[in-house]
């Protein structure tokens, strides 16, 4: 036992030696909104604890495979010069050596034994999701994420978080902006120095759920919850990826995180509360013609414009709202198409409130070429529900 301890003692101190040689200020690099750094090399700079220990064992695992690399091939080929048949050498005849033959099982054994250690004991530190200060449901959608606070501070806040990149720009009609494929309308937002346990699940297919700078990566899977966490040491906007090839607009849903002071958090939490009960008193209201038609632009353009496109025309399997059977026929139909969804027709019951399916479905039937005159109030939604 007293072995075992020596050895993570030495790794500990190696750990440390190789994540601090390298991460050192030559090579660290400088605050970059959460972007990745523009012909970097290496991991984006780490903010929480388990990632600073991913980026030392990499480097580690690298040095150990570097020094075996530079042995075997500097004994191969140093063999293969010295001991030329130009220069004579006559090959030596030996068969079965047991004791070469042991010790080239002991020693990668215990190179791997010795290597597995730190990595098993981080991959066990990565799996305990225990004790959270705050819980976060985290749903993929083809192609947004979903966020719902569920335990702590602010539990009852939900958004969907959706990419702002304007189609524009990814069609290159448009110069790109620094933060390209990279910006949503409503990161997600957590405390810093608390421990966020994330737990994620699907609507669609499979998605994952990738922060590298919190070296936190899970995969979101349709009828599974999974769960991960983190504990950001630093302020700041976080960014990262869908990493599951999830569909047409993988590329396109972005995770953004903005960890903010606890006295922060505690504000963004409170309008957040807020803005919710607004909508839900704009629920209970009657609203004009206008102002449905505006909010269901909005809506179109953030939701559906992905496959139905902007102008309503539809593409491929997605069918045209300009001028469609549903959108002009009976108001009922179009509104439990919206809310249930059909094939792959995702549906919107429980991602978009009333106000803004009655503004979606207002705008649809008022849009383009399609002019019903159907104003749809949200007590009709929720009557549909
Ligand atoms: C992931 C792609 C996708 C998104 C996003 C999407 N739809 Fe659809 N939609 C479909 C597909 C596919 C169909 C065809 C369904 C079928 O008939 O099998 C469809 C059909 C429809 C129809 C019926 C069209 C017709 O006349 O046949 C309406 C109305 C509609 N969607 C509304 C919406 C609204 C409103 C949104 C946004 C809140 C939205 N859709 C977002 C894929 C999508
Ligand atoms: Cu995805």
């Amino acid at each position: 036992m007293k072995i075992i301890a020596r050895t993570q003692n030495i790794l500990k101190n190696l750990l440390t030696l190789a994540g601090g040689a390298l991460a050192s200020p030559v090579w660290a690099l400088e605050d970059t909104q959460g972007l990745p750094p523009v012909n970097g090399m290496n991991f984006q700079t780490p903010v929480t604890e388990i990632a600073a220990t991913l980026y030392s064992l990499h480097h580690l695992m690298l040095a150990i495979c570097g020094v075996i690399f530079a042995g075997v091939f500097g004994v191969m080929f140093y063999s293969i010069f010295a001991h030329r048949k130009s220069k004579g050498r006559a090959p030596a005849h030996f068969h079965e050596s047991m004791a070469v033959e042991i010790i080239w099982t002991v020693v990668p054994l215990l190179i791997i034994v010795l290597m597995a250690l730190p990595a098993t004991q981080t991959v066990m530190r990565m799996k305990d999701t225990t004790n959270p200060d705050l819980t976060v449901k985290v749903t993929g959608y083809q192609w947004k994420w979903g966020y719902e606070y569920i335990q702590g501070p602010g539990a009852g806040v939900h958004f969907l978080s959706t990419l702002t990149t304007p189609r524009d720009e990814v069609n290159g009609r448009r110069p790109i902006s620094e933060t390209y494929l990279q910006e949503v309308d409503h990161p997600l937002v957590v405390p810093a120095h608390k421990k966020i346990r994330i737990l994620t699940t699907s609507s669609d297919v499979v998605h994952s759920w990738f922060v590298p700078a919190f070296g936190v990566k899970q995969d979101a899977i349709p009828g599974v919850m999974r769960d991960t966490w983190f504990k950001a040491d630093k302020a700041g906007t976080y960014r990262g990826f869908c990493t599951e090839l999830c569909g047409k607009d993988h590329a396109y849903m972005p995770v953004v995180v903005k960890v903010l002071s606890e006295a922060d958090y505690a504000q963004w939490v409170e309008r957040a509360q807020q803005g919710q009960t607004t909508i839900q008193s704009k629920v209970k209201e009657t609203l004009t013609m206008e102002e449905l038609k505006a909010r269901g632009k909005q809506v179109y353009a953030l939701h559906c414009a992905v496959c139905h496109q902007e102008n309503g025309k539809g593409v491929g399997p997605f069918p045209a709202i300009d001028g469609g059977p549903v959108a002009t026929g009976p108001l009922d139909a179009h509104l439990k198409l919206i809310l249930q969804g059909k094939g792959q027709m995702p549906p919107w019951a429980h991602t978009l409130n009333d106000l803004d399916i009655a503004a979606v479905t207002t705008y649809q039937r008022n849009a383009w070429r399609n002019q019903t005159g159907d104003r749809v109030q949200p007590a009709q939604v929720s009557a549909l529900r």
